[in-house]
This record gives C-alpha cells, sequence and structure tokens, in this order.
C-alpha cells in the first residue's frame, strides 16, 4: 500500500512523528498510564473495546523493533511489563493481546515503537 510504503521511507530518515506531539501533549489524546519512560493512551482508531497503545517517551533509534539492539533490553521489557499494567488496569487481565507491527509488510504506519494492547472481545487466531 502507498501510504505504507512512504511511512516506512520516511522513517529511514528518522524523522518525527505524531507520537512525539502526543508525548509532548501537543496535541490530545486520551491517556490511561504514564511514568518517566512510557506513554499509554488510547489508539484513535479502535479496532477492540480496548485498544490502547504503549510507547517509549524516547525513540533512541527504536523506529521499529527491528532496529532493536542490546541497550534497549531495558525499555523492552519495562514496555512488556507496562502492558500488563494496562490490561488489568482496562479490566482485560483474563483475555488481552500484546501486538506490534513491524515494518511495511506488516502494516506499521507510525515509526516509532508501540505495542498495541488490546481486548474487550473474543479475539480471533490467525490475526489479519
Ligand atoms: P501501526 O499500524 O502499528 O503503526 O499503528 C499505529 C496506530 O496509531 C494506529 O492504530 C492508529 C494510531 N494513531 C495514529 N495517529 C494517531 C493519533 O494522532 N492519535 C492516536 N491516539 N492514535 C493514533
Amino acid at each position: 500500500e502507498a501510504s505504507a510504503k512512504a511511512a516506512a521511507a520516511s522513517a529511514e530518515s528518522g524523522a518525527p512523528t505524531i507520537f512525539d506531539k502526543i508525548i509532548a501533549k501537543e496535541i490530545p489524546s486520551t491517556i490511561v498510564y504514564e511514568d518517566d519512560k512510557v506513554l499509554a493512551f488510547r489508539d484513535i482508531s479502535p479496532q477492540a473495546p480496548v485498544h490502547v497503545l504503549l510507547i517509549p517517551k524516547l525513540r533512541d533509534g527504536l523506529t521499529e523493533l527491528g532496529k532493536a539492539e542490546s541497550r534497549h533490553g531495558e525499555i523492552l521489557g519495562h514496555l512488556l511489563y507496562v502492558a500488563k499494567i494496562v490490561a488489568e488496569k482496562e479490566g482485560i487481565q483474563d483475555g488481552f493481546r500484546v501486538v506490534i507491527n513491524n515494518g511495511q509488510q506488516a502494516c506499521q504506519s507510525v515509526y516509532h515503537l508501540h505495542l498495541h494492547v488490546l481486548g474487550g472481545r473474543q479475539m480471533k487466531w490467525p490475526p489479519g
């Protein structure tokens, strides 16, 4: 798809994304969890009754999971831990899904690493 291709191309330049503005609170979002390292907010286009995006506040080269290096281990672990905290806060701890779309073929559209935390309905497998 053309827009996915364009997003992937601009990611290579390290250009800022819409998530920088959300972190800076220059554009509004519904925040469900925040600490000094991560921010969780509701997806603008929810694919389930609960659909939260969880991002590192400092991108630090993590345009996508595929760019992860050893030094990112701590933040990656923290993101997964906070995914569980968010699931509990949202009341979906008994059934939730955590998704990372990596790259054009996986339909990644924002090149600032983000975890989707989804739940509140019966999920299907395999995903599309
Ligand atoms: P992905 O396809 O994995 O790159 O997911 C990016 C998600 O970001 C997508 O589900 C829609 C969401 N999104 C894009 N722009 C905004 C925005 O301005 N605000 C919020 N809350 N979500 C956004």
